[in-house]
């Protein structure tokens, strides 16, 4: 296999102030270097680009060429981890804005990631559009064990739950998890969504969710969709 090449954002130069540039941040989110995308994203924040800007533009470019390197196996867990963490401090500094930006609260959305998986950088930008989009989001993290995701349900009554699965061992804990809302006789109250890259509509179906989104937008687009339609009320 060839060695994986940058993918530079197209007519990001429009999007950004004259003279901007993000290689330093492409460059920081590839190696790993945590303090200089946080300082990056900062200034980024600071020049006052929109947030998803930063995030399309400045932080994705590095995160998935490293992505496609770890899928190639050049690079190794630990690499792909430090990566992660560069992409993280990026991500919770434009969390709080683009959640700025959301008009009204549209209703309650747990998200997590199921039991047995780590990977998070999917559902932490779902749950940012989310938010952005008006949602009171509830993030369980990863490795979530279905009895949390239903007693975060019920204790937030919430309207929507979300699960991410990213491995194709883990995507089974989707449906165990849908099944234990069934069991526990909350199935009725909440709209639920899957998602990660291993998933499908076909998959959705066959696990009983009410939808499956492919990225962020289509998550938002569905949980909007959703959340007018009514379910029983808690308790
Ligand atoms: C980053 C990464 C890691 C990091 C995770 C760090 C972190 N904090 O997340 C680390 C290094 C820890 C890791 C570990 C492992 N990983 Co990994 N990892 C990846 C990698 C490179 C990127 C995943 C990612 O973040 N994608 C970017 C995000 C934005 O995309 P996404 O998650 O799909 O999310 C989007 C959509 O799916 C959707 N979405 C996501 N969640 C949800 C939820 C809802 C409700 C909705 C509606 C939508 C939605 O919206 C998101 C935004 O658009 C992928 C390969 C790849 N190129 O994708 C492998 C990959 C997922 N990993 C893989 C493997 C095998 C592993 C390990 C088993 C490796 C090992 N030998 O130990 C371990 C497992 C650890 C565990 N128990 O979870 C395989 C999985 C193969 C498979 N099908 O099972 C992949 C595909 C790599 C490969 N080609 O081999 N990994």
């Amino acid at each position: 296999m060839s060695e994986p090449g940058l993918k530079i954002p197209q007519g990001w130069e429009s999007r950004a102030p004259q003279g901007w540039e993000w290689k330093t941040l492409w460059d920081a989110v590839e190696s790993g270097d945590h303090h200089y995308s946080g300082q990056r994203v900062k200034e980024a924040i600071d020049a006052k680009i929109d947030p998803r800007v930063i995030l399309d533009d400045g932080l994705f470019p590095g995160f998935d060429l490293q992505s496609d390197r770890f899928s190639a196996q050049i690079i190794f867990i630990p690499e792909m981890l430090i990566t992660a963490r560069a992409m993280k401090v990026g991500l919770a500094l434009i969390r709080p804005l683009l959640a700025a930006m959301a008009e009204k609260p549209v209703g309650t959305f747990v998200m997590g990631t199921v039991l047995g998986d780590m990977h998070d950088i999917g559902q932490s930008i779902v749950t940012i559009m989310l938010e952005n989009a008006g949602f009171k989001m509830i993030n369980l993290g990863t490795d979530v064990h279905p009895d949390k995701f239903i007693e975060a349900a019920k204790n937030e009554k919430a309207n929507l739950v979300g699960f991410s699965a990213l491995l194709s061992t883990t995507v089974y804990y989707q449906k165990v998890t849908i099944e234990e809302f069934i069991k526990a006789g909350h199935r009725q109250k909440v709209h639920i969504l899957i998602g990660g890259a291993p998933t499908s509509q076909e998959w959705a179906d066959e696990c009983g969710a009410d939808g499956w989104g492919k990225d962020a937008v289509e998550a938002v687009r569905l949980a909007l969709r959703l959340v007018k339609e009514p379910r029983e009320a808690w308790a």
